[in-house]
């Protein structure tokens, strides 16, 4: 949970592609091509900071094998590159400059390796990477998150490496235990396009195999065939994965990654094509707005700086975000519910509204449909409802709307399915003193952790344009 609070996270890819200009190296690249004039790690947490980014992943090793700290397992790393004399450390740098500025750090370890020799004999090449993993985990102090790739683009003539997940994540959990894994059964990437699911459950059936472990690339596959399915999450489904195959359900979070770029590398020839505050805002809204973080990749150019375009950008969208979200107007609303659990002030409606996420409102059980209301204490003008379910017990809601009191009647402003840790809407400016939420359907009595209006006011307006 303390995880997906971060929800908006940068990704950082570097490394030799940035002076080949390719997005997956060979593997054959020499070091000295790794060369950046400028290396200035601590501008990329500016600018991440400024943008209201609250954790950095650098791609540590991409699938050519280069490290982008001097690994005492390979020479294929800064250490026989020209910059800093090899005696650099990018890994140090960028963990230090994210100390600096407040942001948790994390890594991105590509176990698809296209340098190393021992790739393929799995048990060498296993051991490979969880020393690697070790020197990761060990020297560069608090590690939030290890992004495990599941990319490998061997054809069938390629050398066949079995990894050994559950044993890289045991490294993880070891020396790390407070880190988020993306890969095996913290969090998930759907696809690479930003954007959640309108529907988004938070969940995904564990397959335990017979033989085998819980990791293994087949299993994973089984359950990332179940996530994308469009009915994924949907009442029926669910029976089935429960009572045909008994596998249980985990807690297992989409990622949403996208670049704000084409490429997950940089390339000079695509500086024109930085995505715009608009698009970069609708990402926003439908990845954080339906409850997954959002990782958005911001890819440093050959200086080893973020280039000014990238930075000008995320710049703007942190002064909308920051304005849009500066006040929230249902804060100590006068809050009343239909029904309250075993009618205890440990579940009241006001804990909506008092800006604690750990304090919550929930009702009795066997309630699967019922309403809360909000008074205002006067009119107010607002844009933006964001509501959030306390996920520490699951997400239940399948069905509610939003409804507002226009003097003469209750009028409807937003209608969704699911909430689960947070939904934000984007609706015309209305302005009332009233406020219902009406949840609909719910798996089981629901809970609401908060329920917030915000005013955001036009972009232009904020940047001054
Ligand atoms: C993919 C990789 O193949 C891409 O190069 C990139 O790193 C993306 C985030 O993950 O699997």
């Amino acid at each position: 949970m303390e995880w997906q609070k971060l929800e908006y996270i940068a990704f950082v890819h570097f490394t030799v592609n940035t002076f080949t200009d390719k997005e997956w190296g060979e593997g054959t690249e020499d070091p000295k091509v790794f060369l950046p004039t400028e290396l200035d790690c601590r501008q990329w947490a500016r600018v991440c900071k400024e943008a209201g980014m609250k954790m950095m992943i650098l791609t540590a090793k991409h699938h050519d094998g280069f490290c982008l700290w001097p690994s005492r397992f390979t020479e294929h790393s800064v250490k026989n590159s020209l910059w800093r004399e090899g005696k650099g450390d990018v890994v140090r740098e960028a963990a230090e400059a994210c100390r600096e500025y407040g942001l948790k750090f994390g890594f991105y370890l590509s176990p698809w390796d296209r340098h190393e020799k021992c790739y393929g004999d799995s048990p060498r090449y296993n051991e490979y990477y969880k020393n690697q993993l070790r020197e990761l985990l060990t020297n560069y102090g608090k590690i939030h998150e290890v992004w495990f790739d599941a990319a490998c683009g061997e054809g069938p003539n390629g050398k066949m490496q079995i990894y050994d997940m559950e044993g890289y994540v045991g490294v993880m959990r070891q020396l790390q235990p407070g880190a988020a894994s993306m890969g095996p059964y913290d969090g998930y990437a759907k696809d690479e396009s930003g954007y959640g699911r309108e529907t988004e459950w938070m969940a995904v059936p564990r397959f335990i195999p017979a033989d085998g472990s819980l990791y293994e690339p087949r299993n994973v596959g089984q359950a990332l065939g179940y996530i994308n399915r469009p009915d994924f999450g949907s009442r029926a489904l669910s029976v089935e994965v429960v009572t045909k195959h008994h596998y249980p359900w985990d807690w297992w979070v989409s990622e949403n990654i996208v670049s704000i770029r084409p490429g997950w590398f940089y390339h000079a020839s695509q500086d024109n094509e930085v995505k715009s505050l608009e698009k970069l805002l609708d990402i926003y809204y439908c990845s954080v707005g339906r409850g997954g973080p959002l990782l958005l990749n911001i890819p440093p150019d050959r200086r080893g700086r973020i280039h000014e375009t990238d930075a000008q950008r995320l710049r703007e969208m942190g002064k909308v975000l920051r304005a849009t979200f500066a006040t929230d107007l249902a804060r100590g609303a006068k809050a009343t519910a239909s029904q309250v659990r075993h009618g205890h002030a440990a579940y009241a409606a006001a804990n909506t509204v008092d800006g604690d996420h750990y304090t919550y409102w929930m009702a009795d059980d066997g309630t699967e449909a019922t309403a809360l209301e909000y008074d205002l204490g006067g009119e107010k003008t607002f844009n933006r409802v964001v509501l959030q379910e306390f996920v520490r017990r699951g997400q239940r809601v399948e069905e509610f709307a939003v409804e507002v009191w226009d003097g003469q009647e209750w009028v409807e402003a937003a209608h969704g399915t699911t909430i689960g840790y947070k939904r934000i809407f984007c609706i015309a400016d209305v302005k009332a003193q009233k406020v219902r939420v009406r949840i609909l359907r719910s798996r089981i009595c629901p809970t609401l952790a908060s329920f917030g209006l915000y005013f955001a006011p036009p972009v232009s307006e904020i940047l001054g344009q």
